[in-house]
Formats: C-alpha cells, sequence, structure tokens
C-alpha cells in the first residue's frame, strides 16, 4: 500500500525527467554540446611554403595547390622560396604568426627544419609534408603525400640495365643536392645496376633540376668524357631536355649515340621521346593539390590520416608516346 502511495509517483516524476534531459540535448544547437565545430573547406585556412618554379614538375605542382583551393574555397597562403631554404624557414614562421590551421611544406632538402617545425608544434598547427620529405621526428608533421623516389630510382635502374644490355658508362644527372627525390633517386638507382659490374656511373654532377644547369653541367660532362659517355640518368626531364641540346650542340645524337632516362613524366619529355631524343621517363606525379587539402580538412578536425598518402606511378617509353601526350595533365 504505501509503496503505491510513496513510489509510483517518484518512478513518474524520474521518467519525466529524464525525457525532458532527453529532449534538451537533442534540441541543443551543436555548439553547446562540449564538441568543437567541424570546419568545411570555406572555414579552412591553409599556409603553402613552395620550394619554387624550377621545373616544369614544379610549375604543374603549384598549379594543383592553387587550383584546388579555389575551387574548394579554401583560404591559401602561398608562398615561393625561390629554391632557398631560409625562405622557407621565413615562410613557415609568417603562418604562425597569422595562425593558420595547417602548414603544408615540400622542403627544398631534407635536413635544417627542426627549430622551425617545433615553433609549428609548440604553436599547435600541424604540418604536412608534400612532395619532399624532411628529416625530422615522426610527431613534427601529421602525415607525407608524395611518391616513392627509391622506386623511381629502381625503376630507371631496370630501364637502363634493358637499354645498355647490362653494360656501358652512365653520367648522372642530379637533382637538388640533399633534397629527397635527389637522394632516393640516387640510392634506387643503384641498388639495380649494383648488381651489373659492367654498368659504372663514371660521373654524377648535380643540375639542380633546371634544364640551363643541366645543360651547363652535360656540356662541361661532354667536354671531360664526350663520346665515352653511353647514357645518361636525369633525376628529372628539364635536366635532361638541358642535356638534350648540349649532346646535339656537341653534334651527337641524344637517344641513338647517348641513352637517355629521365623521371617526372612531363609533357616535354613526351615530345622528346617522340622526336626520338629521350628513351624513357619515369612517372612522378606533381598533382597533389586536392590530396592536399582533403588531408589538411581531416586534420583540421582532428580526424585521423594515414602518415603516408603515396603517389600512383608508371614508366612510359617512345613507342606510345604520340598515343598518351593528349592525355597528359602535366
Ligand atoms: C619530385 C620533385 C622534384 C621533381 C623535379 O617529387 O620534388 O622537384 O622531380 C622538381 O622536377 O623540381
Amino acid at each position: 500500500m504505501w509503496r503505491d502511495l510513496f513510489c509510483r509517483p517518484l518512478l513518474a516524476a524520474l521518467l519525466g525527467q529524464i525525457i525532458f534531459l532527453s529532449a534538451c540535448a537533442a534540441t541543443q544547437p551543436r555548439e553547446f554540446i562540449s564538441e568543437k565545430p567541424t570546419k568545411g573547406y570555406e572555414d579552412l585556412v591553409v599556409g603553402f611554403a613552395q620550394i619554387g618554379a624550377e621545373s616544369a614538375w614544379r610549375t604543374a605542382n603549384t598549379a594543383s595547390i592553387k587550383g584546388a583551393a579555389e575551387q574548394l574555397g579554401v583560404e591559401l597562403k602561398f608562398s615561393d622560396a625561390q629554391q632557398k631554404q631560409e625562405n622557407q624557414i621565413k615562410a613557415i614562421r609568417s603562418f604562425i604568426a597569422q595562425q593558420v590551421d595547417v602548414i603544408g611544406i615540400s622542403p627544398v632538402v631534407e635536413t635544417g627544419w627542426l627549430d622551425v617545425f617545433q615553433e609549428a608544434k609548440d604553436a599547435g598547427i600541424p604540418i604536412i609534408l608534400v612532395d619532399r620529405r624532411a628529416d625530422v621526428p615522426d610527431d613534427f608533421y601529421v602525415a607525407y603525400i608524395g611518391s616513392d623516389f627509391e622506386e623511381e630510382g629502381r625503376r630507371a635502374g631496370a630501364i637502363m640495365v634493358d637499354l645498355l644490355h647490362g653494360q656501358g658508362d652512365i653520367v648522372e644527372l642530379v637533382g637538388t643536392v640533399n633534397s629527397a627525390p635527389a637522394n632516393g633517386r640516387y640510392s634506387g638507382f643503384r641498388a639495380i645496376i649494383g648488381a651489373y659490374p659492367e654498368m659504372k656511373v663514371i660521373a654524377s654532377r648535380s643540375g639542380d633540376f633546371t634544364l640551363a644547369k643541366g645543360k651547363e653541367v652535360m656540356e662541361e660532362l661532354l667536354q671531360g668524357y664526350g663520346p665515352g659517355i653511353d647514357a645518361i640518368y636525369a633525376h628529372n626531364d628539364d635536366m635532361a631536355i638541358g642535356a638534350i641540346r648540349a649532346i646535339e650542340a656537341y653534334g651527337l645524337k641524344p637517344g641513338q649515340d647517348i641513352k637517355i632516362v629521365s623521371v617526372d613524366a612531363a609533357r616535354p619529355a613526351f615530345e622528346a621521346m617522340i622526336d626520338g631524343k629521350l628513351n624513357a621517363t619515369v612517372e612522378c606525379n606533381p598533382l597533389l593539390g586536392p590530396r592536399f587539402f582533403e588531408v589538411a580538412l581531416k586534420v583540421a578536425n582532428g580526424e585521423p590520416v594515414p602518415r603516408w598518402i603515396k603517389s600512383e606511378e608508371s614508366v612510359f617509353f617512345p613507342a606510345e608516346a604520340a598515343a598518351i601526350l593528349p592525355t597528359r595533365k602535366y
């Protein structure tokens, strides 16, 4: 009897309270719930420290990043460092001062980033490496979006073995010294040709990924080695085109007297293959803009992202160059 008098009304009151509170929670606007509001692309402010405009690849990479920002409505603060590390460091400090949501960078070289990356970490601003890696502790960046440069070097090495039938003297045009692509392409190439004692790299000089420097270095190497050069391994197409011009000026036929293998698969490489002056190009994809902002948005919203978003890449040869050239996006 006394339970009925006492318990039922109490139970009814408790039930009413539970219903009322859950109704409140369901109707409360998100900002009053402890979660942080999710950002959209149009809320995102991103700083990108680009290396420069040294090659056709870099031009395409910049166009991809700027184009994606515009298409998505992201506020992009973009800096061109003219291939100088100190300018990239200044750019990162400027992005920190402006309190951007995320910083992207293609580090011109692998080392010398610890202090400024620490400053970004202390400011709570995540860094995404795009295109090139940096030699920093894992917790100094949230993701790397880019290629496997060692694999690119291995692919170039395998092509060179075929072209030279396992024997010949090779000249190497190296990219920017101490950059991740130059280091990876250098070691990957040697991992393959090292199994062929009759294949020798007789000279390895940096052309800094530019056409002009590649031509200049090739002119010097032709003076030193001349017809003794069986093949060239160029770490990018721009240096390969510079070498082609030097070989022609020297009086030899590029692609025939001297075989040439390069990396990037930019349009000028396809044109050189169609002209019979280049024997192969290993693809390195510069069109990283959309993926960069996709990852940046997830990071800004505290969502997990893979540590390495790896580019899918191929290799191209003269026989298919004319058919493929119209389809190339860079
Ligand atoms: C590779 C990229 C390199 C290209 C060059 O991912 O960093 O820099 O191979 C470019 O053409 O200059």
